[in-house]
């Protein structure tokens, strides 16, 4: 094959239409499509990322227009972006442990990673000499609702991984709450309520498991449920789960606050990808959700660890759900923001099945079939995952086969559900490569707006220098212009974003300085309390207390209070440093050489870390956070002796 060849044949034109009636026919074309199976068409895109115009150049020194809030997938972390920009300000760690700023090292954040762990699980990790999980999986971060728009209030995100769920706080933009959902196995979908506000997120358990999964029931698939859980948006606490029937993958919820919804790809209940993909239909839970606070209210609940379950299981309590067919195997669940159309992206199937939530009284009522819901099925093209939209009546689908973004018009796509001669498409580009979620600024809420489409393309191939083996995404930023999508920029991303979030900054106010009496370090304050310590004021004061020291001290660019301080073998360190230093910008670190532990300290913030003191012997700590023109001299001794010296 000449290089010339070979070149083309990695482009998109060979990832494209030609393959797809192998995918929707087996099921694994996307497979056959990435090994580079499909030799039909040899046309390579015009598309390039050469244009790419000034519209996403913010110049330097200027802010952006929209904040990006992004998973991180595998990487278990929550980003923070600008937009058009697409520069990456910040990682707020949450699943993940993150030496830069202490997370899953520094006590505080090990209190929020621990304390909500089921009792079984903190069980497992002990006897494997784990606080924690190490790893997550952040598929989904979705901000908090006041009626039907953000408030700025809390992020809530998944962990697919460890099924938990995490809320990070917009204020400071740290992670304060993380809940282990039990019953529920690998927490996939999560959305917010709506409507009034967030007082629950809904969270979709993907996998299968027997109703109690104690070993006592293993491969009988037959006896699997899944769950649908709420949580409690205050507290993080489980407001109720739903038992369904099938598996449960994409969910969203209305904007009145009655109904929510989840995609379901296996309701089948098979356990092998052939039996997955063997129906041709699949189906949308639809949940009643003043029902269920009534049936919750009324004690129709069965209680399951300590959970309150309601039976939503089809064909059992059909006040709490209705199941409507769909075809197979849909992903993506999107809510409009004209609060009437939720669009189900039908993966295998070419189409996207548009429901009218209005009929879903109806459909509750037993006045009309739940498929009479479904007013518009538009084929859209091949591999539909997501669907966003700009406040234009229109909306835009990814299509991971087709490498594509098709532009389509709702009210057209029911008129040719009905029979009319319209075509709903208004346009297709072009994306590189793969697109899996999309999404638009403020997309879904009452305020989307049409100005900027973003691209999470799962694959970037050929479009950067090559970094090996494994490759980075790629994320693109179209302006929207009319039907017209322009490309502004193109840029690869590590493992690996799922989603995001274009927020207007009127909506999100963070502080630049921590206020002194934040929560997040009550723990140590009541422990300085006892220890006689004002954590306020200047603080360079060692405790002794049998074998565990506390080492109280504060700091100031470009000086730790305490320049040195001892200690014995084995003992039990706790070092707790506040930062006394109250300018934007100005945060210092604390790292013990040669023991594992480095945290932040951010401007007026007190943080703390334990450790054990290892052999006798001289160990420098230092300031890790750049800080002053001194900092490399920021820095001190802890002495060592030996234990019986
Ligand atoms: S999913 S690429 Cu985990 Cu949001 Cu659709
Ligand atoms: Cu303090 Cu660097
Ligand atoms: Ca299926």
């Amino acid at each position: 094959m000449s290089e010339d060849l070979k070149m083309k044949l990695t482009r998109r034109g060979l990832l494209g239409a030609t393959a797809g009636g192998a995918a929707l026919a087996g099921g694994l074309g996307t497979r056959a499509i990435l090994a580079g199976g499909a030799l039909g068409a040899a046309s390579v895109a015009a598309t390039t990322a050469a244009n790419a115009s000034e519209a996403a150049n913010v110049a330097p020194g200027q802010l952006d227009e929209y904040y990006g809030f992004w998973s991180s997938g595998q990487s278990g972390e929550m980003r923070i972006l600008g937009i058009p920009s697409m520069r990456e300000f910040m990682r707020v760690p949450v699943f993940n442990i993150c030496s830069a700023t202490g997370w899953g090292i520094t006590n505080e954040s090990k209190k929020i990673l621990t304390e909500g762990l089921l009792p079984k699980t903190k069980a497992y990790l002990a006897a494997n000499g784990l606080e924690f999980p190490r790893n997550g999986d952040l598929h989904h971060v979705h901000m908090s609702f006041t009626e039907g728009t953000y408030d700025g209030r809390f992020l809530f995100m998944n962990d697919k991984a460890n099924t938990r769920v995490a809320r990070v706080r917009c204020d400071v933009m740290k992670c304060d709450k993380i809940t282990e959902i039990p019953n529920a196995k690998g927490i996939h979908g999560l959305r917010p309520q709506r409507w009034p506000r967030t007082n629950y997120v809904f969270c979709n358990g993907e996998d299968e498991v027997p109703m109690i999964n104690d070993g006592k029931i293993l491969d009988k698939p037959e006896e699997y449920v899944n769950f649908y859980t709420a949580l409690n948006a205050d507290d993080m606490t489980i407001a109720w789960q739903v038992m369904v029937s099938g598996n449960l993958d994409n969910t969203d919820a209305d904007y009145e606050g009655k109904y929510a919804f989840s995609t379901c790809y296996n309701s089948e209940m098979g356990m092998t990808l052939a039996d997955m993909t063997a129906a041709d239909m699949d189906h949308v839970v639809v949940y009643n959700i003043a029902e269920i606070e009534k049936g919750i209210a009324e004690g129709d609940f069965i209680e399951l660890n300590g959970v309150k379950v309601i039976d939503g299981r089809k064909g059992k309590n059909k006040k709490y759900t209705r199941y409507i067919p769909v075809p197979n195997n849909p992903h993506g669940c999107n809510m409009a923001p004209d609060k009437i159309h939720l669009c189900i992206a039908g993966k295998l199937s070419p189409t996207v099945s548009v429901i009218d939530v209005r009929k879903l009284d109806a459909v509750f009522a037993d006045e009309i079939e739940p498929r009479a819901a479904v007013v518009a099925e538009p084929e859209l093209g091949l591999g539909p995952l997501h669907t966003c939209f700009d406040g234009t009546g229109n909306a835009m689908t990814t299509l991971f086969l087709d490498s594509q973004v098709v532009r389509w018009n709702i009210e057209d796509a029911i008129k040719a559900f009905n029979g009319e001669n319209v075509d709903p498409i208004r346009s297709k580009t072009d994306v590189h490569y793969q697109p899996g979620h999309n999404s638009t600024a403020m997309g879904e809420t009452l305020d989307a707006n049409g100005k900027y489409y973003l691209s999470m393309n799962k694959f970037s191939k050929d479009r950067f220098l090559n970094v090996g083996p494994l490759k980075p995404e790629n994320e693109q930023l179209f302006a929207i212009d009319g039907d017209k999508l322009t490309l502004i920029h193109d840029g690869p991303t590590f493992a690996e974003p799922h989603d995001s979030i274009l927020v207007d900054p009127s909506k999100v106010n963070p502080l630049s300085v921590w206020n002194r009496d934040d929560r997040m370090w009550a723990d140590t304050r009541k422990q300085a309390e006892v220890d006689g310590i004002d954590l306020d004021d200047y603080q360079d004061t060692v405790i002794r207390d049998g074998n565990k020291v506390r080492v109280y001290m504060s700091s100031q660019a470009p000086n730790f209070a305490i320049e040195s301080f001892t200690v014995k073998e084995g003992d039990e360190v706790t070092v707790i440093v506040t930062n006394l230093d109250d300018i934007d910008d100005l945060t210092h670190g604390f790292t013990m050489g040669n023991h594992g532990v480095a945290m932040e300290i951010g401007p007026q913030a007190t943080s703390s870390v334990t450790f054990i003191a290892a052999q006798p012997g001289v160990y420098w700590y230092y300031c890790q956070w750049f800080c002053h023109a001194l900092h490399m001299e920021m820095r001190g001794r802890m002495f060592v002796e030996p234990k019986d010296a």
